[in-house]
């Protein structure tokens, strides 16, 4: 495909730079994490989202080695940024692949990065497909340190099972959960519960997409210990994210 090849030939001559977008405690608004967000600069072909590319990549098994590369750049970018967390988004086609673990490993042994301050974001999709294989290797990479937070929870197949099962050290509720809770009884009822239980697994929850004040509200009185949303920040470049924490510090 031709997608596929531009994927290819933009690894190799350095089309692809991350976005950080900052996650801030719910108690004072500090910046307490920043989720890498993947960004193709094509010059002057039409512009292409990560929606749209990265399940190319996926299908073409180019996003092992972009996958890599977005945890590498991330990795030496966030080396700077003092003991924020860094959250990077790992696929299911990377989740799935042997070699996965091992050069996360590298990663982490070449750079000295913390394993602790790194999150890998999982969808259930990563999950459902094969959850024994899931498990071995979430379970693989929990033993380097590093910490594992499911991802757009409340959009698929939401099960509940699944979080006491695999024991994420974050759960994060997908834009359309908290959006659906600020004027929908059922959705609140859902998020409530979904909060309650994974406090109760002694999971983090960061609430995903909050863009008002009242959404903010609703989240943190819900017991939220994270919010990542358009109302605090947007994805920044990465010298942007050095100034911020030059602020915070
Ligand atoms: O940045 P934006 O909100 O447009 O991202 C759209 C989707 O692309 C989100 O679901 C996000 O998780 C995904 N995405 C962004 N960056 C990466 C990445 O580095 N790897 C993977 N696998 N997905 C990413
Ligand atoms: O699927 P994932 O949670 O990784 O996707 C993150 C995406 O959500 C990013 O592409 C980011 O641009 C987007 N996003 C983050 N905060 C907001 C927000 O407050 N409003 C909207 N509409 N999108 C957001
Ligand atoms: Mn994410
Ligand atoms: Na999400």
């Amino acid at each position: 495909r031709e997608i596929e090849d531009e994927i290819r030939t933009g690894i190799a001559t350095g089309e692809f730079n991350l976005a950080y977008q900052p996650l801030v405690s719910a108690d004072d608004a500090r910046i307490v994490a920043v989720e890498a967000l993947l960004r193709w600069d094509r010059g002057n072909r039409p512009p292409l989202g990560p929606n749209v590319f990265v399940p190319v990549a996926e299908d073409s098994g180019l996003i092992n080695p972009l996958g890599l590369w977005v945890l590498r750049q991330a990795v030496c970018d966030a080396l700077r940024w003092g003991d924020i967390t860094l959250s990077v988004n790992i696929s299911a086609a990377q989740l799935r692949n042997a070699e996965f673990p091992i050069k996360l490993g590298e990663v982490l042994e070449e750079t000295g990065f913390p394993p602790h301050r790194l999150e890998l974001e999982v969808t259930e999709t990563c999950l459902v497909l094969d959850p024994v294989v899931a498990e071995r290797t979430l379970d693989v990479i929990r033993s380097f340190g590093v910490r594992i937070a499911l991802d757009d929870f409340g959009t698929g197949y939401a099960s509940i099972g699944f979080l006491r099962r695999f024991r994420f050290e974050k759960l994060k509720l997908d834009r359309s959960l908290v959006e659906l809770a600020g004027v929908d009884e059922g959705s609140r009822a859902m998020m409530l519960s979904s909060i309650a239980l994974a406090r109760a697994l002694n999971m983090g929850v960061t609430a995903e997409g909050v863009e008002t004040e009242e959404q903010a509200e609703l989240v943190r009185l819900a017991g939220c210990d994270q919010i990542q949303g358009w109302l605090y920040y947007r994805a920044l470049p990465a010298a942007e994210i050095d100034r911020l924490m030059a602020e915070q510090n």
